[in-house]
């Protein structure tokens, strides 16, 4: 795997952890993060040895590992951007952002601090959000005369509904970790000391089941999510049946009514 300057990865027991490391501006994401994400992304989805990916933030230029999961995109990059360099930011961005929320893998933000702006938005294109309880949730970005760009105006209201995301986007008031947790923006909110094993935990639950029915489940909700009802069960019906041919529906069913533990292997 290519070497990287702001990310690094690790996987053991087919959970990778992937750690965007931007010390000097709290994870901010600058152009070469995107883009390295984007790399790191496309080789993890290629892998057969992962089945979770977990994204965090690394630690502070003081080295504290729950100052910042992502404190944005990179402003510093961004203020002289024209009209033309915004848009293609923009989509930049939404390459990694949609690999998150696409690939066969499913992906958990573990979320260790500040996800202001782009980091919260990044933190909802994955599949799954843990905070611990010091997180910080934000979309500061029109107290910045811009508008959220990487997917915040769509995401946000489709998770927490629109009333709430437009109160979210309009005061630019930044709420903490339960109240994330009580408008279902984050799934569980955890100690800073049980962010990572509490993630862990949940990919190891993840990798012991079907990982190809996981998969295939993980394209019928995201397909389906904006279908006519009728069109998106009919779908489902589609994508059941292909399920229905894996070693791992044999294996699963048959240790069912033999009594005893299944082994579920197929991607
Ligand atoms: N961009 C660049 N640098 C940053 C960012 C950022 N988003 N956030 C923090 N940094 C840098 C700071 O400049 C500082 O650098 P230095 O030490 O060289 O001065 C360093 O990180 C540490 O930050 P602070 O000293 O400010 O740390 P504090 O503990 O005082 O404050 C905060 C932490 C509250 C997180 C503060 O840093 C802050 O407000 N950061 C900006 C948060 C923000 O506004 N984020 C949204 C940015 S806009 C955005 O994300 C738009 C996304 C969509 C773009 C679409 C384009 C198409």
């Amino acid at each position: 795997m290519a070497d990287y300057n702001n990310l690094t990865l690790d996987v053991a027991d087919e959970i990778a952890v992937l750690t965007i490391t931007r010390p000097a501006a709290l994870n901010a994401l600058n152009s070469e993060t995107l883009d390295e994400l984007d790399d790191i992304l496309n080789a993890i989805e290629k892998r057969d040895d992962i089945k979770v990916v977990i994204l965090t933030g690394g630690p502070d230029k003081k080295g504290n590992a729950f100052k910042s999961f992502v404190a944005g995109a990179d402003i510093s990059e961004m203020v002289n951007f024209t009209a033309p360099e915004a848009r293609a930011f923009g989509i930049r961005a939404s390459k990694p952002f949609f690999k998150l929320m696409e690939m066969r893998q499913v992906t958990i933000a573990a979320v260790n601090g500040f996800a202001l702006g782009g980091g919260c938005e990044i933190a909802m294109a994955c599949d799954i959000r843990i905070a611990s309880d010091n997180a910080i949730f934000g979309q500061p970005e029109t107290g910045l005369g811009i508008i959220p760009g990487f997917g915040g105006t769509q995401r946000l209201a489709r998770l927490v509904g629109m009333g709430r995301a437009k109160e979210m986007i309009f005061t630019c008031d930044n709420i903490d970790a339960n109240e994330a947790y009580r408008i279902g923006l984050v799934n569980k909110v955890v100690s800073t000391d049980e962010l990572m094993s509490t993630a862990k935990a949940m990919a190891a639950k993840i990798v012991s089941k079907g990982s190809y029915a996981n998969a295939v489940a993980k394209a019928a909700i995201n397909n389906g999510y904006d279908m006519d009802i009728h069109n998106a069960v009919e779908m489902e019906a589609n994508l059941f049946g292909i399920v229905n041919d894996t070693h791992d529906k044999k294996e699963g069913m048959g240790a069912f009514l033999e009594k005893r533990k299944g082994t579920l292997t197929d991607f």
